[in-house]
């Protein structure tokens, strides 16, 4: 079933023109009302009456994450705050998360993209969601939260966390369709196996997983231990948030990701070069409908390629390959994104602390887990063990203050973590997605 069929089965010479009046309006507006892009549209020789086809998208220089924590907080907002009426927050590369806002407009065209997501994937009126995404700054709970209801479904907003309980609400409530990270699913799974709970005998039958990384191995797992169609759903915040695109039910090969809303294109993440159709690269997103903060060939990091060829679905927007990694070091811990240079400058903000540290990630039965070795230095370390366990303890809750993950700290003796001589080998990731 297709949630929108004028939209989502338009013929691509439609929908390109499409594309290309929205893309010209989206230029003009933020070329007004945005001092950044006026400025780099300037700068670039891209400005609005140069935009006449798709390929003069090209001329448009790139934005990146640097500049959205340059414009912190809003002025990226190509609408005045009186027009805004949300605004989440993602991990910025440092303290500063990033920050969107949404006008009313862009609020109704998330919850249509996620409708159609949730239809896409085989979810319809009268299921009931649990919605096991956070609610908050970051745009999961939120984002499905409004999709759902927007298909009709009932939604049961879980939010992350107390998964017994959220086990007794999926048996007892009869939830069918479950929202979350895929680590969260095999977590929820492990959990019913302690409390003897059988999924065979559950009424769920489909879950829609992203926010992280997840390899065809861990769906089997996902299906085989819950008994259900395990869905990837890919979205970042700078573009909205989930469903930007999503498998469909029928193919589950590549995602369909909303043309009318998005353009997408495939670069050479070192040179920035433009790669034809199904080579591998990074994603680049212009959006063309967005109000609150459009953003113009928005670098996404993320490595996938285009798929071109039609889809046995019906629907007429191109597909993206699963995400297979990032062009940068962001790590996603337990859904949560970190980067490196984040918990560096926590670090760095605490005294007895050296500019040496490691991160080990690991995975512990299905949920990631983060060490951070750090050295001291010899005036701490010679210090009672009552004083180290202090200061273990200060580290992990900044840490989990800062970037809201939970961590170990193991504080180790001066010039113990290996120096390199070219790039710092800082992250040993041990986890197989
Ligand atoms: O993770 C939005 C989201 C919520 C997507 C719920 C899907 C479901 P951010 O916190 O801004 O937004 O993180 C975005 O997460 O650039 C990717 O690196 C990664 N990511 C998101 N979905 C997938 C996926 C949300 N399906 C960043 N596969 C993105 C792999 C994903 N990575």
């Amino acid at each position: 079933m297709i949630w929108n069929n004028t939209f989502e089965t338009m013929p691509r010479d439609e929908m390109e023109s499409l594309q290309l009046t929205r893309l010209q309006q989206v230029v003009a507006r933020v070329y007004a009302t945005v001092p950044f892009y006026r400025d780099s549209l300037t700068k670039s020789g891209a400005t609005p009456d140069k935009i006449r086809s798709l390929d003069d998208l090209r001329r448009i220089p790139f934005t990146l994450k640097q500049d959205m924590r340059a414009s912190y907080p809003y002025d990226l907002f190509a609408e005045p705050l009186e027009q805004i009426v949300r605004i989440h927050a993602s991990s910025g590369t440092t303290g500063k998360p990033t920050v969107v806002g949404y006008t009313q407009r862009d609020i109704d065209n998330w919850a249509e993209m996620m409708a159609r997501s949730f239809v896409a994937a085989g979810t319809h009126k009268g299921d009931i969601v649990h919605n096991a995404y956070g609610y908050g700054l970051f745009t999961g709970g939120l984002g499905a939260h409004y999709g759902a209801e927007k298909v009709g479904a009932s939604v049961i907003p879980m939010s992350g966390g107390n998964t017994r309980k959220q086990l007794m609400i999926m048996q007892d409530f009869g939830s069918t369709v479950l929202t979350c990270t895929p680590s969260y699913s095999l977590f929820l799974a492990e959990v019913a196996a302690e409390e003897g709970i059988d999924f065979k005998k559950l009424k769920l039958k489909v879950g829609i997983f992203g926010a992280e990384p997840w390899s065809e191995s861990m769906r089997q797992e996902i299906e085989e231990k819950l008994n259900i169609e395990a869905i990837d759903i890919y979205g970042l915040s700078e573009i909205m948030g989930p469903g930007v695109g999503i498998e469909c039910i029928e193919a589950q090969n590549g995602l369909h990701l909303w043309e009318d809303h998005f353009i997408p294109e495939i670069i050479d993440p070192d040179t920035g070069e433009v790669l034809p159709y199904g080579e591998k690269g990074e994603l680049v997103i212009t959006t063309i409908t967005k109000e609150g903060i459009p953003l113009l060939r928005y670098r996404t990091r993320d490595i996938t390629r285009i798929l071109p060829e039609p889809c046995i679905c019906g629907r007429t927007h191109l597909r993206i390959e699963r995400l297979s990694g990032r062009s940068d070091d962001m790590l996603i811990i337990r859904g949560v994104n970190v980067f490196p240079s984040q918990i560096e400058s926590v670090l760095f903000g605490i005294k007895g602390v050296e500019p040496h540290y490691q991160l080990v990630i690991d995975r512990e039965g299905t949920l990631d887990t983060l060490e951070i070795k750090v050295e001291v230095n010899e005036q701490t370390f010679s210090d009672e063990i009552k004083n180290l366990q202090a200061l273990s303890n200060h580290i992990c809750h900044a840490i989990k203050e800062m970037l809201g993950v939970t961590c170990r700290v193991r504080l180790v003796e001066p010039k113990t973590i290996v120096r390199s001589e070219g790039k710092a080998k800082r992250v040993i990731d041990n986890r197989k997605t």
